[in-house]
């Protein structure tokens, strides 16, 4: 067992070794060509398993994009020449944006707690003085941008998400609409069309970003074209709050306020919780779609009895849990949900970095078998079918973009943790 896993771990170490560009690492040998934020807080955490220096290299490369108000962009592209689209171009350069080219939106907020775990295996206060404040401005940028008093932190674009396509984004998008603007979609050179978002859901993705970049990407949440609270990105910033104040702590300083937010975040969360379906939702709505976003809340810390609520939604076969005919776990839609679709991108498929929150969420709350389970399922796949952008929950067959970074670096930190 022992040996299987050390062979896992360095084949994860050789994938983030061959996507690493000497300046940030891939997401993905082709298809990504930038430096995406929640990926390369993952991405930090496995390389601090590989070489301390190269993961604090990670950080400070993602923070060069750090834009004047804050916000730390959802991709940093460290050359203008790349094939992806929305590249540099379509983003352009707004009012506060920095030096190097970014995209205008921004991504969930993983960053604090890759640090927090990079300094728990190699600590170095210096490097704490040099990023710290850094994550703090972002994390005062969500508060003051983002949310009123009490309320789950708003995203104005589905990619601020991470989850681009989930189903929880389809009735706003379809209030947006198409403008008929007219591009080329790079995605579908690298991957087959049925396991990515529809031309469609591009032609509104590309509609708000219009819209967006009119207003220097920065209107109210009240004026922005798609606006929906996130209670998936809320949880991961209530979570980096906690773990910002700890990276003050250890600094000598109290953090008293990056917890006061923290709190507060928890509150927004807590009220969104739906009775009947014991899940969390974004809008706290009888016929919002049960997809994985209502589960991650355990990585924040819930209250009373939820967390087994939670527990028993993750496991339970009709839900998100495994079946005989699909025993790769948690789906990212619930199977029981009229919008599951096994193998189109967020809303069906098995995505592993999801897996590694969930892992940690079920530690923290004492559910240590359940996440032993839900490790010992997420390994498996990997080892039995490589390291893929996401997984067919009935076959385990990868999807997307083969050799991915957050695969290997989320397979690496469990291994050798
Ligand atoms: C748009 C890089 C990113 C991830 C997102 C994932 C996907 C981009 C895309 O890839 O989004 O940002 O082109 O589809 O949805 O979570 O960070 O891996």
């Amino acid at each position: 067992m022992r040996d299987s896993r050390e062979g896992l771990a360095q084949a994860a170490a050789d994938v983030l070794i061959a996507n690493d560009t000497g300046v940030f690492v891939k997401p993905g040998p082709g298809q990504y060509p930038g430096q995406w934020n929640w990926d390369s807080a993952l991405i930090t955490i496995g390389l601090s398993h590989i070489d301390a220096n190269r993961a604090r290299a990670e950080v400070r490369s993602l923070l060069t994009g750090q834009w004047e108000d804050g916000m730390i962009p959802h991709i940093v592209f460290h050359s203008r020449d790349v094939e992806y689209f929305p590249g540099p171009e379509t983003w352009g350069r707004a009012k506060g944006a920095p030096r190097v080219a970014t995209s205008g939106i921004t991504q969930p907020p993983l960053l604090a707690s890759a640090v927090r775990r990079l300094h728990e295996r190699h600590p170095s206060k210096g490097f704490l003085r040099e990023v710290v404040p850094a994550l703090e401005r972002w994390h005062v940028w969500f508060q003051s941008r983002r949310s009123d008093e009490e309320s789950l932190v708003a995203i104005l674009h589905p990619w601020e998400s991470g989850m681009d396509n989930s189903p929880r984004f389809d009735r706003a998008l379809a209030r947006v609409g198409g403008s008929g603007t007219e591009f080329t979609r790079r995605d579908l050179v690298h991957v087959a069309a049925e396991q990515r978002p529809t031309d469609p859901d591009y032609a509104v993705y590309v509609t708000i970003l219009e819209t967006l970049r009119e207003g220097d990407y920065r209107p109210s949440i009240e004026d922005a074209p798609f606006s929906v609270g996130d209670v998936f990105l809320t949880a991961v910033l209530a979570r980096a709050e906690a773990d910002l104040a700890w990276l003050w702590h250890e600094m000598g300083e109290s953090g008293a306020e990056a917890e006061a937010r923290s709190e507060s975040l928890r509150a927004a969360i807590e009220s969104t919780w739906h009775q009947a379906k014991s899940l969390y939702t974004d809008a706290g709505g009888d016929d919002e779609p049960a997809t994985i976003a209502a589960v991650l809340p355990m990585i924040a810390g819930v209250g009373g009895d939820r967390s087994e609520r939670l527990v028993a939604a993750l496991i339970d076969p009709s839900r998100f849990g495994p079946t005989s005919s699909a025993p790769w776990y948690p789906t990212s839609v619930a199977k029981d949900d009229p919008r599951f679709d096994a193998r189109r991108y967020w809303r069906g498929p098995v995505w592993v970095n999801i897996n590694w929150l969930l892992i940690t969420g079920l530690e923290d709350a004492g559910y240590e078998k359940e996440a032993i389970g839900l490790e010992t399922r997420t390994l498996d796949l990997v080892s039995e079918n490589g390291f893929w952008e996401y997984y067919d929950p009935h076959t385990g067959q990868g999807l997307g973009c083969g050799r991915f970074s957050w695969t290997a670096a989320v397979v690496l930190d469990l291994c050798r943790r």
